[in-house]
């Protein structure tokens, strides 16, 4: 397994040194590239700087923020033309647990998929209210219902994908942004074919930085979910008339 970490980052000076030396830790053999959207706050430089002590760490510059979705289709570009066949996604705040990983790459040498559930037997949100839970439960059995996900966790950033499941993904052609990225790649690879698992991970709430979710992209996401779902239901009886 050759693996590329993706790390996404904007305005995380407060993590990323200690993302880095976190996953190299514990994944010492996967490789790591950074992508910074022209972070004010000097996270790329400070990302050179641990990949210059730490190696096999690049630094993907883009010059404005551009979005998660679109940081993603290029770090996943970048891996696939250097020939890497395992693709990890991860926050770089700490919500997810990088000590998490060496499971996730286990399951990944037997699904194309793994996602890191909060909502299967053992997974967890320690610290979120009732009223947030609710809402994160909820918009996952929507999305779940209207797309025949069978995904409990379908939000969720902490992934491992391989290269198989990105192709049949056609991941370059995905548009959505944000937890919209994240279901519209899971639906895909569901229709796709591609077998996908969930492992019980503890998501934990970020203690540093700010969070750039915002209400803009809950809104996009539910938009497309009932979008696609209608297209869903009313393609079905079509694609059964071709056999
Ligand atoms: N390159 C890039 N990274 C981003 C962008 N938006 C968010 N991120 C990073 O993506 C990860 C997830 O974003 P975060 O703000 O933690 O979202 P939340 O976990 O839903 O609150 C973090 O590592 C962010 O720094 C963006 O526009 N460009
Ligand atoms: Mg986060």
């Amino acid at each position: 397994m050759k693996t590329l970490v993706v790390l996404p980052t904007f305005n995380e000076i407060a993590n990323i040194t200690k993302m880095l030396v976190a996953l190299r830790r514990v994944i010492p053999e996967a490789s790591i590239l950074v992508v910074d959207d022209g972070s004010p706050d000097g996270t790329a430089e400070a990302a050179e700087v641990a990949a210059a002590e730490l190696g096999n760490i690049s630094v993907l510059r883009r010059q404005s923020k551009s979005g998660l979705g679109s940081a993603y289709r290029a770090g996943f570009s970048w891996g696939l033309e250097r020939n890497f066949d395992t693709f990890v996604e991860i926050d770089c705040d700490f919500s997810h647990d990088p000590e998490d990983l060496p499971a996730m790459l286990s399951l990944a040498g037997k699904s194309e998929v793994v996602i890191g559930s909060r909502y299967v037997p053992g997974g967890s949100i320690p610290s979120w209210s009732r009223s947030r839970l609710l809402l994160s439960r909820g918009g996952n059995k929507y999305a779940s219902a209207m797309l025949r996900l069978k995904v409990l966790d379908s939000t969720a950033g902490f992934r491992v994908y391989s290269k198989g499941a990105l192709e049949k993904i056609d991941y370059s052609t995905v548009r959505a942004d944000g937890y919209g990225f994240q279901i519209e790649m899971t639906y895909r690879a569901r229709q796709g074919g591609a077998s996908i698992v969930e492992h019980p991970i503890a998501f934990r709430d970020r203690t540093e930085g700010e969070s750039k979710m915002s209400r803009a992209i809950v809104l996009e996401a539910l938009g497309m979910v009932t979008k696609w779902g209608i297209q869903r239901v009313f393609s079905l009886p079509r694609r059964s008339h071709k056999g």
